[in-house]
């Protein structure tokens, strides 16, 4: 067994779909292990996405994450990093496979409905992030 991240992002709470985004993980056989709903603030929105500091889109991404709840969560799962990217999709829901979730309801690169550990090193960082 193995852990990821996923954080059920602004564009979908606010559509009433994190019900909907949990029942995608469970049918997908991820065991929620934690979870909290909270508002980001700015100082902690910008941190969590320190990787994408000095992009074009920071500050947008920033102020995305912070106008709503967000619902992070841990997974458990055989292989769960590689398994969840894979429901989860592409970044940009126009590229996104069929049947992803990304594909399913996201509305577009930004507003694109998850966010979910790229590795293993990173999903032990980003749990730690909103999980003591
Ligand atoms: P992913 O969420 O698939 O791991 P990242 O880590 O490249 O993708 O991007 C993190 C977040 O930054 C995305 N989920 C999206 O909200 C935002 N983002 C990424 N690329 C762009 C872009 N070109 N324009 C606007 N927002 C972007």
């Amino acid at each position: 067994m193995s852990r990821t991240l996923l954080i059920v992002k602004p564009d979908a709470t606010e559509r009433n779909l994190i019900g909907h985004v949990i029942g995608r993980l469970e049918k997908a056989g991820f065991k929620i292990v934690e979870m909290r709903m909270l508002t980001l603030e700015s100082t902690q929105a910008r941190k969590f996405y320190a990787v994408h500091e000095g992009k074009p889109f920071i500050d947008e991404l920033v102020e995305f994450m912070c106008s709503q709840v967000v619902v992070p969560m841990v997974l458990e799962k055989e292989n769960a990093v590689e398994d969840l990217r894979t429901l989860i999709g592409a970044t940009n829901p126009a590229n996104a496979a069929c049947g992803t979730i990304r594909q399913e309801i996201a509305l577009d690169v930004q507003r694109n409905s998850v966010h979910a550990s790229d590795s293993d090193e990173n999903a032990a960082v980003e749990i730690s992030f909103f999980f003591s």
